[in-house]
């Protein structure tokens, strides 16, 4: 039993972040933990919390006093018991983290990416192809979950049976940083099969030989790391890379289909559609909060929180204080949300950001080229998860756009 150190001078905040209404609809705590003041403290979990933006960033930036070696999540993945071992990146600090990243200097290099890029327009231009031939779909269902899905696990070169796996996966993932609440243990439960598939990706002979997974293995060839650790670091795409760019892209065609006057604009410049999805990113903050653990005394505000305490950083709430951003609670696809901590920031901050705002643009581009007007047919219902805000179903009708002469899209 660990005994509470009343947190004296810190304001308590006597709410839980993962209760099933809350994560439906997090901004009034998220308001509620700025106004309290620079920091706080939740009760329940032991944990203090940062909303401010100024706190967030500077405490993402500083890796030395806030550290990720305990976790970024509710749970240490260091425990026997918990489901993974720790991530090489995410649950590191340097120096094995900063050898682990460079890593992935190859994988994510200009070349790479130009091709990923190719091969992921043609991808785009079909699915939004087919959803806009069908006019009424879940875009959702139909394209944001479709697209990452196909994306990422060609461009890392996974088999193409069983990549259904990693949404049972990416639950496991993102429920597991929260507490071991009922949507954690049965994601736990249903996890058996998806966490043997991915087991099974991790390793080199079931992995094509051109894609990313391979460079990362010819790591582990010229000395720079393990084998064992190559197929640690190939998780990470697993892990990180689906639910995040699902919830990205699910939150972005949302605020497209409920804000007709920037689906107007960016109609009208489509030019527009990276700054759209860097909004977006904004907005919906993917991964709503990460937690860090102090290795030294911080003083905040006066209060003395003493080393070995956990903070809740509240990436979400830091995105849309007013102390930072005009009107945070607008969705305008012409402000420039640089500075935004949707990536995080610092040497922890998104090893994947390239390829998120590469299938961000991409969809949004082909999305613009091809609809005139997406008419909102039903109930948009979000998805219950601890860490990742998404949507669970958006039901439309795509208006398709007259076709300019000369266009031809592949059929
Ligand atoms: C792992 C690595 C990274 C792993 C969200 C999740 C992650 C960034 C945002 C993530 C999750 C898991 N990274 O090593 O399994």
């Amino acid at each position: 039993m660990t005994t509470t150190t009343e947190p004296t001078g810190v304001p308590i905040v006597d709410a839980d972040p993962f209760d099933p209404e809350t994560l439906l609809d997090p901004y009034p705590l998220h308001e509620r933990l700025r106004e309290a003041g620079p920091v706080a403290f939740l009760p329940k979990y032991q944990h203090y919390a940062y909303a401010r933006y100024e706190q967030v960033q500077a405490a993402l930036a500083d890796w030395e006093t806030y550290s990720s070696a305990a976790g970024v999540g509710l749970q240490d993945p260091r425990d026997p018991g918990y489901f993974r071992t720790p991530g090489l990146l995410l649950e590191h600090d340097p120096p094995d983290h900063t050898k682990f990243r460079k890593v992935f200097a190859p994988v994510l290099a200009a070349p790479a990416v130009r091709k990923l890029r190719t091969e992921s327009a043609a991808t785009a231009a079909q699915l939004v192809d087919s959803v806009v031939r069908k006019g009424s779909v879940d875009i959702v269902r139909d394209l944001a979950q479709v697209f990452p899905l196909q994306v990422l696990p060609d461009a890392v070169g996974l088999p193409v049976p069983g990549r259904e796996h990693l949404i049972s996966f990416g639950e496991l993932v993102f429920n597991g940083f929260g507490p071991q609440n009922d949507l954690f243990t049965r994601a736990l439960e249903r996890s058996g099969p998806a966490r043997d598939w991915v087991a099974a990706c991790m390793r080199r002979e079931n992995l094509s030989d051109t894609g990313m997974g391979a460079t990362i293995y010819a790591s582990a060839d010229a000395g720079v790391i393990t084998h064992d650790e190559a197929g640690t670091l190939v998780r990470n795409f697993l892990s990180a890379g689906i639910d995040t760019t699902v919830s990205a892209i699910s939150g972005a065609l949302y605020l497209l289909a409920t804000n007709p006057d920037q689906w107007a604009r960016l109609r009208a410049d489509p030019s527009l559609a990276r700054a759209a999805f860097e909004e977006a990113v904004r907005l919906v903050s993917p991964v709503q909060q990460f937690v860090r653990s102090s290795t030294r005394e911080v003083e905040v505000d006066g209060a003395v929180i003493p080393p070995g305490s956990r903070f809740l950083i509240f990436h979400s709430a830091a995105n849309r204080d007013p102390r930072q951003w005009a009107e945070p609670d607008r969705f305008d696809i012409g402000r420039r949300p640089a500075g935004h901590v949707g990536f995080g920031t610092g040497i922890h901050a998104c090893l994947g950001q390239v390829i998120a705002r590469l299938e961000g643009e991409l969809i949004l581009s082909a999305l613009v080229e091809r609809v005139e007007r997406i008419e909102l047919t039903g109930q948009s219902r979000w998805h219950l998860n601890n860490s990742v805000r998404s949507l669970a179903s958006l039901p439309v009708h795509l208006h398709p756009a007259a076709q300019e002469p000369g266009e031809h899209h592949a059929g």
